[in-house]
Protein backbone atom coordinates (compact mmCIF):
# COMPACT_ATOMS: atom_id res chain seq x y z
CA UNK A 1 0.00 0.00 0.00
CA UNK A 2 2.44 2.06 -1.47
CA UNK A 3 0.71 5.75 -1.14
CA UNK A 4 2.79 8.48 -1.95
CA UNK A 5 0.85 11.71 -1.13
CA UNK A 6 1.21 13.99 -4.35
CA UNK A 7 0.03 17.55 -4.71
CA UNK A 8 -4.14 17.21 -5.36
CA UNK A 9 -3.68 13.54 -3.82
CA UNK A 10 -3.16 12.23 -6.35
CA UNK A 11 -1.64 8.44 -6.84
CA UNK A 12 1.18 7.16 -7.59
CA UNK A 13 2.06 4.02 -9.45
CA UNK A 14 1.65 0.42 -8.17
CA UNK A 15 0.20 0.55 -4.56
CA UNK A 16 1.66 -2.95 -3.62
CA UNK A 17 5.67 -2.47 -3.33
CA UNK A 18 6.96 -5.66 -5.39
CA UNK A 19 7.89 -7.90 -2.87
CA UNK A 20 10.93 -9.30 -5.20
CA UNK A 21 12.65 -5.96 -4.35
CA UNK A 22 12.03 -6.94 -0.69
CA UNK A 23 13.35 -10.45 -0.98
CA UNK A 24 16.32 -9.35 -2.63
CA UNK A 25 17.34 -6.31 -0.22
CA UNK A 26 17.28 -9.46 2.91
CA UNK A 27 18.84 -11.66 0.32
CA UNK A 28 21.68 -9.26 -0.20
CA UNK A 29 22.23 -8.13 3.60
CA UNK A 30 22.52 -11.36 4.22
CA UNK A 31 25.01 -12.77 1.59
CA UNK A 32 27.09 -9.55 3.03
CA UNK A 33 26.90 -10.73 6.67
CA UNK A 34 25.42 -7.65 7.44
CA UNK A 35 21.72 -9.06 8.90
CA UNK A 36 22.73 -9.28 12.09
CA UNK A 37 23.94 -5.32 11.92
CA UNK A 38 20.91 -4.38 10.50
CA UNK A 39 19.59 -5.75 14.03
CA UNK A 40 22.53 -4.10 16.15
CA UNK A 41 21.96 -1.33 14.83
CA UNK A 42 18.29 -0.69 15.48
CA UNK A 43 16.27 1.44 17.79
CA UNK A 44 16.20 -1.77 20.17
CA UNK A 45 19.82 -1.35 20.47
CA UNK A 46 19.50 2.41 21.51
CA UNK A 47 19.07 4.19 24.83
CA UNK A 48 15.95 5.85 24.70
CA UNK A 49 14.12 3.64 26.40
CA UNK A 50 14.43 2.09 29.57
CA UNK A 51 14.72 -2.14 29.25
CA UNK A 52 11.73 -2.14 31.69
CA UNK A 53 9.33 -0.21 29.29
CA UNK A 54 10.02 -2.44 26.12
CA UNK A 55 8.96 -5.97 28.28
CA UNK A 56 5.65 -6.90 26.02
CA UNK A 57 2.35 -6.24 28.15
CA UNK A 58 1.43 -9.80 27.16
CA UNK A 59 1.31 -11.82 29.99
CA UNK A 60 2.76 -15.49 28.47
CA UNK A 61 1.31 -17.23 31.32
CA UNK A 62 -2.08 -16.86 29.46
CA UNK A 63 -0.73 -18.84 26.00
CA UNK A 64 -1.20 -20.47 24.11
CA UNK A 65 -4.99 -20.87 24.61
CA UNK A 66 -7.40 -23.05 24.01
CA UNK A 67 -7.79 -23.44 20.20
CA UNK A 68 -11.72 -23.04 19.30
CA UNK A 69 -12.12 -25.84 16.86
CA UNK A 70 -15.28 -23.93 15.09
CA UNK A 71 -12.90 -21.63 13.41
CA UNK A 72 -10.84 -24.16 10.98
CA UNK A 73 -8.76 -23.52 7.59
CA UNK A 74 -8.57 -25.54 4.24
CA UNK A 75 -4.69 -25.05 3.97
CA UNK A 76 -1.81 -25.05 5.46
CA UNK A 77 -0.65 -21.97 8.69
CA UNK A 78 1.94 -19.23 7.31
CA UNK A 79 5.36 -20.14 9.20
CA UNK A 80 5.61 -17.56 11.92
CA UNK A 81 8.72 -17.06 10.35
CA UNK A 82 7.66 -15.16 7.29
CA UNK A 83 4.47 -13.95 8.69
CA UNK A 84 6.35 -11.97 11.43
CA UNK A 85 9.05 -10.38 8.79
CA UNK A 86 6.44 -9.43 6.39
CA UNK A 87 3.86 -6.76 8.06
CA UNK A 88 1.69 -3.71 7.20
CA UNK A 89 2.13 -1.14 10.05
CA UNK A 90 3.05 2.12 8.38
CA UNK A 91 3.56 3.80 11.82
CA UNK A 92 7.01 2.00 11.24
CA UNK A 93 7.57 2.89 7.63
CA UNK A 94 5.60 1.95 4.20
CA UNK A 95 8.06 -1.47 3.50
CA UNK A 96 6.92 -5.02 4.42
CA UNK A 97 10.40 -5.37 6.79
CA UNK A 98 9.22 -3.07 9.65
CA UNK A 99 9.74 -5.64 11.89
CA UNK A 100 13.39 -4.36 13.46
CA UNK A 101 11.71 -0.54 13.35
CA UNK A 102 8.57 -1.93 15.48
CA UNK A 103 11.18 -2.73 18.45
CA UNK A 104 10.89 0.30 19.47
CA UNK A 105 7.08 0.46 20.65
CA UNK A 106 6.80 0.78 24.08
CA UNK A 107 3.33 -1.17 25.01
CA UNK A 108 4.12 -1.75 28.43
CA UNK A 109 2.45 -0.06 30.14
CA UNK A 110 -0.57 -0.02 27.70
CA UNK A 111 -4.20 1.75 28.67
CA UNK A 112 -7.13 1.52 25.98
CA UNK A 113 -9.52 4.16 26.77
CA UNK A 114 -13.29 3.49 26.12
CA UNK A 115 -15.46 6.76 25.06
CA UNK A 116 -18.41 8.33 23.16
CA UNK A 117 -22.01 6.85 23.45
CA UNK A 118 -21.36 4.34 26.64
CA UNK A 119 -23.35 4.35 30.04
CA UNK A 120 -19.45 5.67 31.55
CA UNK A 121 -16.22 6.05 29.71
CA UNK A 122 -13.50 4.15 30.83
CA UNK A 123 -9.71 3.64 30.49
CA UNK A 124 -8.62 -0.52 31.34
CA UNK A 125 -5.02 -1.28 31.38
CA UNK A 126 -4.31 -3.96 29.09
CA UNK A 127 -3.15 -6.37 31.49
CA UNK A 128 -6.60 -6.07 33.17
CA UNK A 129 -8.36 -6.27 29.88
CA UNK A 130 -6.21 -9.40 28.71
CA UNK A 131 -7.55 -11.39 32.32
CA UNK A 132 -11.23 -9.88 32.08
CA UNK A 133 -12.22 -12.04 29.03
CA UNK A 134 -10.92 -16.14 28.16
CA UNK A 135 -8.64 -16.12 25.68
CA UNK A 136 -9.24 -18.67 22.57
CA UNK A 137 -7.17 -19.46 19.54
CA UNK A 138 -8.65 -19.33 16.36
CA UNK A 139 -7.03 -19.99 12.67
CA UNK A 140 -8.07 -17.42 10.50
CA UNK A 141 -7.13 -16.01 6.63
CA UNK A 142 -6.44 -13.08 6.54
CA UNK A 143 -6.25 -11.18 2.72
CA UNK A 144 -4.83 -7.98 1.84
CA UNK A 145 -5.81 -5.51 0.17
CA UNK A 146 -2.83 -5.92 -2.05
CA UNK A 147 -3.80 -9.27 -2.99
CA UNK A 148 -1.07 -11.59 -0.61
CA UNK A 149 -2.99 -13.28 1.68
CA UNK A 150 -1.61 -15.85 4.44
CA UNK A 151 -3.35 -17.71 7.36
CA UNK A 152 -2.43 -17.56 11.11
CA UNK A 153 -3.40 -19.11 14.42
CA UNK A 154 -4.87 -15.86 16.24
CA UNK A 155 -5.68 -15.87 20.11
CA UNK A 156 -7.66 -13.08 21.48
CA UNK A 157 -11.64 -13.02 22.44
CA UNK A 158 -14.88 -12.05 20.51
CA UNK A 159 -15.35 -8.26 19.99
CA UNK A 160 -18.76 -8.87 20.55
CA UNK A 161 -17.67 -9.70 24.41
CA UNK A 162 -15.48 -6.30 24.72
CA UNK A 163 -18.81 -4.56 23.63
CA UNK A 164 -20.29 -6.04 26.68
CA UNK A 165 -18.20 -4.56 28.53
CA UNK A 166 -18.26 -0.90 27.61
CA UNK A 167 -21.69 -0.92 27.79
CA UNK A 168 -22.81 1.04 24.41
CA UNK A 169 -25.86 3.03 24.51
CA UNK A 170 -28.86 2.44 21.88
CA UNK A 171 -27.80 5.17 20.14
CA UNK A 172 -23.50 4.03 19.15
CA UNK A 173 -24.12 2.72 15.49
CA UNK A 174 -20.75 2.15 15.18
CA UNK A 175 -17.35 1.48 16.52
CA UNK A 176 -14.38 3.41 15.75
CA UNK A 177 -10.72 2.20 16.87
CA UNK A 178 -8.01 4.57 16.60
CA UNK A 179 -3.80 3.33 17.05
CA UNK A 180 -1.27 5.44 18.90
CA UNK A 181 -0.06 8.47 17.64
CA UNK A 182 3.43 9.22 19.07
CA UNK A 183 6.57 9.82 16.90
CA UNK A 184 9.12 9.52 19.78
CA UNK A 185 8.37 5.58 19.48
CA UNK A 186 6.96 4.88 15.56
CA UNK A 187 9.53 6.70 13.10
CA UNK A 188 7.07 6.37 10.37
CA UNK A 189 4.84 9.18 12.40
CA UNK A 190 7.21 11.53 12.04
CA UNK A 191 6.97 11.93 8.73
CA UNK A 192 3.63 14.47 6.70
CA UNK A 193 2.88 12.04 4.27
CA UNK A 194 -0.38 10.37 6.16
CA UNK A 195 -2.75 11.49 8.97
CA UNK A 196 -2.17 9.82 12.18
CA UNK A 197 -3.54 8.33 13.85
CA UNK A 198 -4.80 4.96 12.33
CA UNK A 199 -8.32 4.78 12.33
CA UNK A 200 -10.51 2.27 11.55
CA UNK A 201 -14.32 1.29 12.15
CA UNK A 202 -17.26 -1.12 11.92
CA UNK A 203 -20.92 -1.31 12.13
CA UNK A 204 -22.59 -2.76 15.60
CA UNK A 205 -23.69 -5.26 13.51
CA UNK A 206 -20.26 -5.98 12.32
CA UNK A 207 -18.90 -5.58 16.10
CA UNK A 208 -21.87 -8.41 17.02
CA UNK A 209 -20.58 -11.19 14.37
CA UNK A 210 -19.07 -14.04 15.88
CA UNK A 211 -16.09 -13.83 13.52
CA UNK A 212 -15.05 -10.10 14.90
CA UNK A 213 -11.81 -10.91 17.27
CA UNK A 214 -10.32 -9.15 19.35
CA UNK A 215 -6.48 -10.23 18.78
CA UNK A 216 -3.84 -10.21 21.89
CA UNK A 217 -1.65 -12.93 20.98
CA UNK A 218 -0.58 -14.93 18.02
CA UNK A 219 1.32 -18.67 17.09
CA UNK A 220 0.74 -19.41 21.10
CA UNK A 221 2.61 -16.06 22.38
CA UNK A 222 1.50 -12.38 23.28
CA UNK A 223 1.29 -10.05 20.29
CA UNK A 224 4.86 -9.17 18.88
CA UNK A 225 5.35 -5.95 18.45
CA UNK A 226 5.25 -6.09 14.28
CA UNK A 227 1.88 -7.86 14.59
CA UNK A 228 0.50 -4.85 16.22
CA UNK A 229 1.07 -5.35 19.80
CA UNK A 230 -0.38 -5.23 22.36
CA UNK A 231 -4.27 -5.24 21.06
CA UNK A 232 -5.40 -5.50 17.51
CA UNK A 233 -8.38 -6.96 15.24
CA UNK A 234 -8.67 -9.48 13.11
CA UNK A 235 -12.15 -9.20 10.49
CA UNK A 236 -11.46 -11.74 8.27
CA UNK A 237 -13.92 -11.18 5.50
CA UNK A 238 -12.30 -8.29 5.11
CA UNK A 239 -9.68 -6.75 3.35
CA UNK A 240 -6.50 -6.43 5.91
CA UNK A 241 -6.34 -3.07 6.29
CA UNK A 242 -9.77 -3.11 8.29
CA UNK A 243 -7.90 -5.11 10.96
CA UNK A 244 -6.42 -2.09 12.93
CA UNK A 245 -3.14 -2.54 15.43
CA UNK A 246 -2.20 -2.02 18.29
CA UNK A 247 -5.57 -0.29 19.24
CA UNK A 248 -5.64 2.68 22.55
CA UNK A 249 -9.12 4.07 22.09
CA UNK A 250 -12.40 2.96 20.56
CA UNK A 251 -14.94 4.81 20.52
CA UNK A 252 -18.75 4.18 20.33
CA UNK A 253 -20.44 6.67 18.06
CA UNK A 254 -23.51 7.29 15.63
CA UNK A 255 -21.44 8.85 12.50
CA UNK A 256 -19.44 7.04 10.34
CA UNK A 257 -15.70 6.56 11.13
CA UNK A 258 -13.56 8.02 8.06
CA UNK A 259 -10.51 4.99 8.10
CA UNK A 260 -6.99 5.96 7.70
CA UNK A 261 -6.96 4.84 3.96
CA UNK A 262 -10.32 5.78 3.31
CA UNK A 263 -8.67 9.43 3.98
CA UNK A 264 -6.38 8.77 2.10
CA UNK A 265 -8.08 7.53 -0.73
CA UNK A 266 -11.94 6.94 -0.68
CA UNK A 267 -11.61 5.73 -3.93
CA UNK A 268 -9.39 3.34 -2.99
CA UNK A 269 -10.46 2.05 -0.27
CA UNK A 270 -13.96 2.38 1.58
CA UNK A 271 -15.28 2.16 4.41
CA UNK A 272 -16.69 -1.63 3.91
CA UNK A 273 -13.66 -3.24 2.54
CA UNK A 274 -15.30 -6.76 2.12
CA UNK A 275 -13.52 -9.42 0.09
CA UNK A 276 -14.82 -9.53 -3.26
CA UNK A 277 -12.53 -11.33 -6.22
CA UNK A 278 -15.11 -9.46 -8.57
CA UNK A 279 -14.74 -6.27 -7.61
CA UNK A 280 -11.23 -4.90 -8.79
CA UNK A 281 -9.07 -2.29 -7.18
CA UNK A 282 -8.71 1.03 -9.26
CA UNK A 283 -5.19 -0.85 -9.69
CA UNK A 284 -5.70 -3.88 -9.93
CA UNK A 285 -7.27 -7.42 -10.11
CA UNK A 286 -8.73 -8.89 -6.55
CA UNK A 287 -9.51 -11.95 -8.41
CA UNK A 288 -6.36 -13.95 -7.27
CA UNK A 289 -3.90 -13.62 -4.18
CA UNK A 290 -0.31 -14.79 -3.70
CA UNK A 291 -0.43 -17.07 -0.49
CA UNK A 292 2.87 -15.61 1.18
CA UNK A 293 4.23 -18.72 2.47
CA UNK A 294 3.97 -20.88 -0.25
CA UNK A 295 3.98 -18.45 -3.35
CA UNK A 296 1.08 -19.90 -4.86
CA UNK A 297 -1.43 -17.94 -6.68
CA UNK A 298 -5.01 -18.94 -6.10
CA UNK A 299 -8.83 -17.22 -6.89
CA UNK A 300 -9.45 -14.86 -3.77
CA UNK A 301 -13.31 -16.11 -2.51
CA UNK A 302 -16.05 -13.38 -1.98
CA UNK A 303 -16.05 -12.40 1.52
CA UNK A 304 -12.55 -14.01 2.08
CA UNK A 305 -14.62 -17.71 2.43
CA UNK A 306 -16.34 -16.66 4.84
CA UNK A 307 -19.76 -15.60 3.39
CA UNK A 308 -22.00 -18.02 5.47
CA UNK A 309 -21.18 -16.30 8.61
CA UNK A 310 -21.60 -12.64 7.10
CA UNK A 311 -23.18 -12.24 3.91
CA UNK A 312 -26.67 -11.87 5.63
CA UNK A 313 -25.24 -8.78 7.09
CA UNK A 314 -24.72 -6.51 4.17
CA UNK A 315 -28.43 -7.86 2.11
CA UNK A 316 -30.16 -4.43 2.76
CA UNK A 317 -27.33 -2.40 1.35
CA UNK A 318 -26.60 -3.17 -2.03
CA UNK A 319 -26.33 0.02 -3.35
CA UNK A 320 -23.57 0.98 -1.26
CA UNK A 321 -20.00 0.27 -2.33
CA UNK A 322 -19.57 -2.84 -0.14
CA UNK A 323 -16.74 -4.45 -2.00
CA UNK A 324 -13.87 -1.76 -1.74
N1 LIG B 1 -2.21 0.64 12.97
C1 LIG B 1 -2.12 -0.05 11.82
N2 LIG B 1 -2.88 -1.14 11.64
C2 LIG B 1 -2.79 -1.85 10.49
C3 LIG B 1 -1.93 -1.43 9.43
C4 LIG B 1 -1.12 -0.28 9.65
O1 LIG B 1 -0.33 0.15 8.79
N3 LIG B 1 -1.24 0.37 10.86
N4 LIG B 1 -1.88 -2.16 8.26
C5 LIG B 1 -3.05 -3.00 7.94
C6 LIG B 1 -2.82 -3.89 6.81
S1 LIG B 1 -2.85 -3.20 5.27
C7 LIG B 1 -2.68 -5.25 6.96
S2 LIG B 1 -2.57 -6.28 5.64
C8 LIG B 1 -2.54 -5.84 8.30
C9 LIG B 1 -1.24 -6.60 8.37
O2 LIG B 1 -1.16 -7.34 9.54
P1 LIG B 1 0.15 -8.22 9.83
O3 LIG B 1 1.35 -7.35 9.63
O4 LIG B 1 0.01 -8.69 11.22
O5 LIG B 1 0.14 -9.32 8.85
O6 LIG B 1 -2.59 -4.88 9.35
C10 LIG B 1 -3.50 -3.81 9.16
N5 LIG B 1 -3.55 -2.99 10.35
MO1 LIG C 1 -3.26 -4.98 3.85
Amino acid sequence: MAIHRKPGWALSEALATPEDVFLNRRAILKAWGLGALVVATSPLSGTAHAEAERKPAGNPALYPAKRNEAYKLDRSLTPEEINSKYNNFYEFGGDKDIWTEAQTLITNPWDIEIDGMVDEPFTIAFADLETKIPLEERLYRHRCVEAWSMTVPWTGFSLAKLVELAKPTASAKYIRFETFNDPSMASGQNGFLYTWPYVEGVTMAEAANDLAFIVTGAYGKPLLNQFGAPIRLALPWKYGFKSVKSIRKITFTDERPVSFWEGLASNEYGFWANVNPEVAHPRWSQAQERVLHTGETVPTLLFNGYGEQVASMYKELESEPLYR
